[in-house]
């Protein structure tokens, strides 16, 4: 299975650090990619990193990594909660997904309560701040190591 793995970030993802910093701290999403980066070289995983506030970007990306790619980390932001062609396009995938919130969505309002997302996700970490990126690779390594076993 491709060790390529597609992190994509969804809108208002690229005011990290500067946005509600209580809620989602202070690191920008340079960090966040720079993490991703030095945890994907670790474990062996090219990372292709991308952020959009536009719907169709992030399909069309999708689209691109189910192509070329061996796993998904995706923090969908406010489309989580409601995009159906976000989870269309996730469904046509046949590898792992790992769903990312930074917020503890299950602590936010109820409307965060719900994520079309999940539908399509091996596995779902919230609240753990961006630190869930590292998991989310850590776990997609495994899952892609054991895929080829
Ligand atoms: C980020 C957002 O922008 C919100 O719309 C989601 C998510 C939660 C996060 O915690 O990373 O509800």
């Amino acid at each position: 299975m491709s060790r390529i793995v597609y992190v994509l970030n969804g809108p208002n993802l690229n005011l990290l650090g500067k946005r509600q910093p209580a809620i989602y701290g202070y690191e920008t999403l340079a960090d966040v990619e720079n993490d991703c980066r030095r945890v994907g070289q670790e474990l062996d995983l090219e990372i292709e990193f991308h952020q959009s506030n536009a719907e169709y970007q992030i399909i069309d990306w999708i689209h691109e990594a189910r192509e070329r790619a061996g796993g998904i980390v995706i923090n969908p932001a406010a489309f989580t909660h409601t995009s159906v062609a976000i989870l269309g396009a996730l469904n046509a995938c046949e590898f792992p997904i790992i769903e990312v919130h930074i917020s503890n969505v299950h602590k936010r309002e109820s409307f965060r309560h719900h994520s079309y997302v999940s539908l399509a996700a091996s596995g779902v970490i919230a609240g753990f701040g961006t630190q869930g990126y590292q998991l989310a690779l850590h776990r997609l390594a495994r899952l892609i190591s054991e895929a080829k076993a």
